[in-house]
């Protein structure tokens, strides 16, 4: 194993697991793929305000009459952003239903007939069959198959392909110059916001389909009506390096935000991308310049002499955290510090987190109530708590 990928999975809360005996083997996520309205402007926007890096194109220029499609990266996270060229393309059209949104959570799998033929047995529905892909530089395997909403995900084996991305897709240099460090370094977490009533049968989707299991964080019924106005649970693959949070809205004395989502979506999807970094302060500070917003935190949570105990000594004073809204939360392995973005389109939909792991592999459960404060608050403003 080489340096750069144990720093990632620490910096993700992964863990040693032989991935060779799981009924779905897994190596990790390869990409997530968005639709959106204007893919050239969103490459454009997360270049310069993620710091992210255009890698590969791929559009009418290359014979995809459809869609052009942006492929950027930071350290091991890549977004492919995908927007119509023409009002029939797919991109045009989910985008007519859904706004800007996350398509397809791609998974890269050893072997995709193996893992395919196992989901498809388990009860998955399929959405494309297991086939090859080929261009100049090699051959992809790839199948896909439905997750909740609109949601796919991708299976790929790109073991023998060598091109920039996927096949038919071309080199395309950054266009600007990019930061001096990297805002962030992988993918830590993808949530999914579910119907009500529906997120144990989504839980047992990952279980049954991909032989993921339950994390200990959830949002359970007593969280949810005293605040939270939402119920959550984590299922995560072997090695922890694949998590996916799961949230459905809960009856409440407020709308939960998650209903919030689901009408402003139109249906279930992906709900936010969580951003592995290991300067959660330079990322804030810069990010927060190119024009990225925040949720704010009151200053009477870093006050609150119970979260102070709590917390202990972190690699930063809290003053510098308070300073930013940076949240802290601990458990028995270790530490996080996490902060959210408000929603980065037009609809209260998709939007980010970052967080910085020092050891613990949990979610920030003891951040949960200041978090849903901070998230109504906007939900006020925008007329629908
Ligand atoms: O992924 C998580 O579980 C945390 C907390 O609507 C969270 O980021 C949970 C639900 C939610 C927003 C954040
Ligand atoms: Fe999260």
């Amino acid at each position: 194993m080489t340096r750069a990928i144990e720093d990632v999975n620490e910096l993700i809360g992964a863990v040693e697991h032989d991935v060779s005996h799981d009924p779905f083997p897994l190596t990790g996520l390869d990409h997530v793929r968005f639709y959106v309205g204007n893919a050239k402007q969103a490459a454009h926007f997360y270049s310069t305000a993620f710091g992210m890096t255009l890698l590969a194109y791929r559009g009418p220029e290359q014979g995809f009459r459809d869609h052009a499609e942006y492929v950027l990266k930071s350290g091991s996270a890549v977004f492919v952003f995908a927007g119509g060229v023409h009002r029939n393309a797919e991109a045009t059209q989910h985008y007519e239903r859904h706004g800007d949104g996350i398509v397809d959570i791609a998974l890269e799998v050893p072997d995709v007939d193996t893992a395919f033929a196992f989901a498809v047995r388990q009860g998955a529905q399929v959405v494309e069959a297991p086939h090859d892909v080929e261009d100049e530089h090699g051959v992809v395997r790839q199948a896909a198959i439905a997750t909740y909403g609109e949601t796919r995900h991708t299976l790929i084996d790109r073991s023998r392909y060598s091109g920039p991305f996927l096949p038919g897709f071309v080199a395309r240099s950054p266009i600007v110059r990019g930061p001096a460090k990297r805002y962030f370094q992988a993918v830590d977490h993808v949530v999914g916001n579910v119907e009500l009533g529906r997120m144990d049968e989504w839980v047992e989707f990952y279980r049954r389909v991909m032989g993921f299991t339950n994390m200990a964080e959830f949002v359970g019924d007593d969280i949810a009506t005293e605040y939270s106005a939402l119920m959550s649970k984590v299922v995560a693959s072997g090695t922890r390096k694949v998590k996916f949070p799961l949230n459905e809205p809960a009856v409440s004395r407020k709308k939960s935000q998650i209903d919030e989502y689901l009408e402003f979506y139109g249906g279930p999807g992906a709900q936010h991308i969580a951003l592995a970094t290991n300067d959660i302060l330079r990322t804030v500070d810069e990010m927060t310049a190119a024009g990225v917003e925040f949720l704010t935190t009151p200053d009477s949570y870093y006050e609150d002499p119970e979260l102070r105990a709590r917390i202990g000594e972190v690699r930063a004073p809290i003053e510098e955290l308070k300073a930013r809204g940076i949240l802290v939360d601990r458990d028995e392995d270790g530490y996080l510090l996490q902060i959210f973005t408000k929603p980065v389109q037009d609809r209260p939909t998709v939007f980010f987190e970052l967080i910085e792991r020092h050891g613990s592999l949990g979610f920030g459960k003891g951040n949960f109530k200041a978090l849903f404060e901070a998230i109504e608050r906007e939900q006020e403003l925008r007329g629908n708590l």
